[in-house]
């Protein structure tokens, strides 16, 4: 199956069989939706001048991206092929926002600033037919979000979560020493994006005098890069310059294979989008999973209470039908005749049982009123300082995901009503489970 057809054919099933569960316990679906909206995404990042726009010009074959030593360019811009016979064209951030076939929308919080340095260029170039790339301001050290205007890392996380390839560069001159990219590496990507999603570039590997200072550069970069990471494996580095920048050396020879290498991994994004959805999808479905297994065994020991406080009312009721008519008559002298002595005396009519029976529906209205008032909200109380007893968390997996939901939860658990004993959470619970073991296993299949 072609993989844009497999993309339409999640996209209805994520939304006939998954969002009405999503929008049922509160979660966001919007992300989802949006990564399903659109084409595959390459985001090009990285410090000032490490050569970004450079890259982008040379994969597209046209100048498109203005280049230059200081920090020329501050926008993020998407570029794109538009439809047939569109040709060039530049689309201001204000429009791709509102615009609904785009999955920009919840950009609009980012607000005015934002969207003056966001913008989309269309272009007609047989690699973007399927594909947007993204060029981004180049990251700053000593920049604070006033200087910016806006919140550019929360920006470029939300840009990151939407990316099916992300290249990260660097140059030689400032080998990861930049404070806006260590944040990016230590937060902003491992929350948004998976680590698989990411390739790491040294360019301009030819300004390097010889061997031996690329040697120390690229030492650095690793250097620098586990500091960042916390991690002591180092990722692939592809290492790279611009041919139509760099002179002919003996040292970039061998190099050449590896440009090809990164060039080709980069136009092959498309065929990672597929993949992208499908973890997407999985890893949300199971947080859905996660938050539904809280409040369906919230429920359950809802029920639990729900039946002890049920077996009581029904004793005292039973008690009450028999017996409350005696010490009302005890006290008030009325009845004449009590339900028993009438039952006794076979003198038993519909008048005997009109007492006894008020008494019994109090009692029942009693019961209702301390489950609802006393019981439950006791145990709702205790099942928001204790959340985590909810759900079993039996592997490392899970934990993670717990750690991300427990908010949820919590306020979910703060909200119930008893309503949320009726609501069919054992059932959702086995409907989430069917989908992530039969249909996403599918899915999985059909692109394997
Ligand atoms: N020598 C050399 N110069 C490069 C290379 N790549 C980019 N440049 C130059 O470095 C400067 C910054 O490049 P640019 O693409 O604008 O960087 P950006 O800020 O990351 O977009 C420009 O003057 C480019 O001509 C390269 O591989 N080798
Ligand atoms: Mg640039």
């Amino acid at each position: 199956m072609d993989e844009k057809a497999l993309q339409l054919e999640l996209q209805s099933k994520v939304k006939k069989s998954l969002s009405p569960l999503f929008l049922k316990y509160h979660l966001d679906f919007s992300n989802l939706e949006s990564i399903l909206k659109w084409k595959p995404i390459v985001l090009v990042i990285g410090n000032y001048s490490s050569g970004k726009s450079t890259l982008i010009n040379e994969l597209l074959g046209q100048d498109i991206q203005r280049t230059g030593q200081a920090p020329t360019d501050d926008s993020f811009t998407i570029i794109t092929a538009g439809g047939v016979g569109e040709g060039t064209q530049e689309i201001p951030g204000s429009t791709l926002v509102n615009d609904e076939t785009l999955p920009f929308g919840s950009f609009k919080k980012f607000g005015e600033r934002f969207m003056s340095h966001f913008l989309l260029k269309k272009m007609e170039n047989p690699i973007l037919e399927n594909m947007a790339i993204i060029d981004s301001p180049g990251m700053l050290d000593s920049v604070t979000e006033k200087d910016r205007g806006y919140d550019y890392m929360a920006v470029l996380g939300e840009i990151a979560n939407l990316a099916d390839l992300i290249v990260l560069m660097f140059d030689p001159h400032k080998a990861g020493t930049i404070k806006e990219t260590y944040t990016a590496i230590r937060s902003t990507l491992p929350e948004k994006s998976g680590e698989d999603r990411i390739i790491f570039v040294m360019s301009r590997v030819d300004e390097c005098d010889n061997l031996s200072d690329l040697v120390r550069s690229y030492g650095a970069l690793c250097w620098n890069m586990s500091q960042m990471t916390g991690r002591k494996d180092i990722p692939h580095i592809y290492l790279t310059y611009a041919p139509g920048e760099a002179e002919p050396s003996d040292m970039l020879a061998p190099l050449a294979r590896e440009r090809d290498q990164l060039m080709t991994k980069i136009k092959s994004a498309p065929s990672f989008r597929v993949n992208h959805i499908l973890e997407d999808i999985d890893r949300q479905v199971n947080e859905l999973q996660l938050v539904c297994e809280a409040m369906s065994h919230f429920s359950d020991r809802g029920w639990q209470l729900f039946a002890k406080t049920s077996k009581v009312t029904f004793l005292c009721s039973l008690v009450v039908l028999f017996f409350g008519d005696m010490l009302i008559k005890a006290a008030i002298s009325y009845p004449n005749e009590t339900l028993i002595a009438a039952l006794l005396g076979g003198t038993v009519n519909t008048e005997h049982f009109i007492l006894p029976g008020c008494l019994v529906a109090l009692t029942v209205f009693l019961g209702w009123f301390v489950f609802s008032r006393f019981v439950f909200s006791g145990l709702r109380k205790q099942c928001v300082a204790r959340s985590q007893d909810l759900v079993v968390l039996d592997s490392e997996y899970k934990k993670n995901l717990w750690n991300k939901m427990q908010g949820k939860v919590q306020d979910l658990l703060a909200k119930a009503t008893t309503r949320e004993l009726w609501a069919g959470h054992s059932r959702n619970f086995s409907k989430i489970q069917r989908f992530l073991t039969r249909d996403l296993q599918s899915y999985y299949d059909k692109i394997r």
